[in-house]
């Protein structure tokens, strides 16, 4: 009996201990198809709903095979397409409701399961101990909705998963979401701060780590409240379109800070995702310190390394120039090397690049002219 929500992006008991095996990565994916059947929107979830709102709970087997066959005892045998209510009204009996494995009909009704009760199991009740057993049993997901408790749960190998009201996934997310926009505003302001000290050529390790730390934790935030987004269903598409607006393009502008001040050199694709995961595979407590994020860079994880003197290469002030296109930013950057280079560059210069002609030398030229006149903003 472990909780899921670990699985789902969430942290749970024993979270944050790295190297999560594949089987486990599976059963996550396997797991999130299967709480997807059940987000609001969906019929079982209307089916769940009502009985919720009838009071009488429920033991739901989401598949029909063989080797649920042989744990049926008695009940009887149907052969109905599924529907919430005809879900409903049979569950006013005892016993459990097996659904065919794709979910269009309905194959069993009052069925008692007789799993192997050598299985072991946490559950104490009756009900929840047969959902559990079955699950792991047969491969199937089931769902019981406690009658006394009107806690709804979905068992998968071992696995369980609480499946949670709206309105609770809601104002956690919200709340989180408060704190993402926190986030965002401070991303915002050390992203500022970290162009003025670039054009004035007086950046150090720390202001690049400030903004790297603060991209952590919006992208950290973020998934979550994502996560909330899935098993919300059709009540979730208002908070989906606000964290896409709080989020915006955080991760182009992780990915450019990096091809900025990667130590290693060349910035290829396997260097940039190597830095990726390594800044992944930090758990929370390490993002409250800065020099833990470091080694990502390819600096050491010591105070002093903070007050290093380091500069950009260009790419993310260039990528601020309207109608520059990443290409672009890629060849000019080649050519110059540093910021502080491209800096100096005439509009003359810029033009006897390849791909660059007179009319976007003078608009790399005036772009970064009035970037250094107004610290920052094109
Ligand atoms: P009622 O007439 O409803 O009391 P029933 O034969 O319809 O009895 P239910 O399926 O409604 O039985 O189960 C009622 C409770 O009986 C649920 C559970 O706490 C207990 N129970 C059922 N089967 C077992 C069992 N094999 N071992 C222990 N307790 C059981
Ligand atoms: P509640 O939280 O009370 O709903 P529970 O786990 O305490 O669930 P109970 O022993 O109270 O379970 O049993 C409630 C009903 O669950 C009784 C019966 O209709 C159904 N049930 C229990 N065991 C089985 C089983 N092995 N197969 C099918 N239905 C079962
Ligand atoms: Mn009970």
């Amino acid at each position: 009996g472990r909780w899921v929500s670990s699985l789902l992006g969430k942290p749970g008991p024993g979270a944050g201990t790295r190297g999560s095996s594949a089987a486990a990565q599976a059963a996550g994916v396997r797991l999130r198809e299967v709480v997807s059947r059940l987000v609001p929107g969906t019929e079982l979830r209307d089916g769940v709903d009502r009985i919720l709102l009838a009071g009488t709970g429920a033991l739901i087997v989401l598949g029909h095979d063989e080797a649920i066959e042989r744990i049926c005892d008695g009940g009887f045998e149907l052969d109905v397409e599924f529907s919430p209510t005809r879900l409903r009204e049979l569950s006013k009996m005892d016993g459990a409701v097996v659904l065919s494995t794709d979910g269009k009909y309905i194959r069993r009704a009052n069925v008692h399961l007789v799993p192997d009760p050598a299985l072991p199991t946490v559950e104490s009740g009756t009900r929840h101990k047969a959902a559990e057993r079955t699950a792991a049993q047969t491969g199937h997901p089931v769902v019981s909705v406690s009658r006394s408790t009107g806690i709804v749960t979905v068992y998968l190998n071992g696995f369980r998963h609480l499946v949670q009201p709206s309105s609770a996934i809601l104002s956690r997310a919200n709340q989180a979401m408060g704190t993402l926009e926190r986030y965002r505003s401070r991303l915002d302001e050390a992203t500022r701060q970290l162009s003025v000290v670039e054009l004035e050529d007086f950046t150090t390790l720390r202001d690049v780590l400030s903004v790297a730390h603060c991209l952590e934790l919006v992208r950290r935030i973020g998934r979550e409240i994502d996560s909330d987004v899935g098993e919300l269903g059709v009540d979730g598409r208002q908070l989906a379109l606000q964290l896409a607006e709080v989020i915006g393009e955080t991760d182009t502008l992780r990915r450019l800070i990096l091809r900025d001040y990667l130590r290693a050199h060349p910035v290829g694709e396997a260097e940039l995702d190597a830095a990726l995961a390594e800044l992944d595979a930090l758990v929370e407590v390490d993002l409250l310190d800065l020099v833990n994020l470091a080694p990502a860079l390819g600096f050491p994880a010591t105070l002093e390394a903070l007050d290093t003197a380091v500069g950009p290469r260009g790419y993310r002030l260039l990528a601020e120039i309207p109608r520059l296109s990443l290409s672009r930013v890629e060849s000019v950057v080649e050519v110059y090397g540093s910021l502080s280079s491209l800096l100096s560059a005439t509009a003359e210069e810029l033009a006897a690049l390849d791909g660059i002609d007179p009319q976007l030398a003078r608009q790399i030229r005036e772009g970064l002219s009035r970037m250094a006149e107004s610290g920052g903003g094109v």
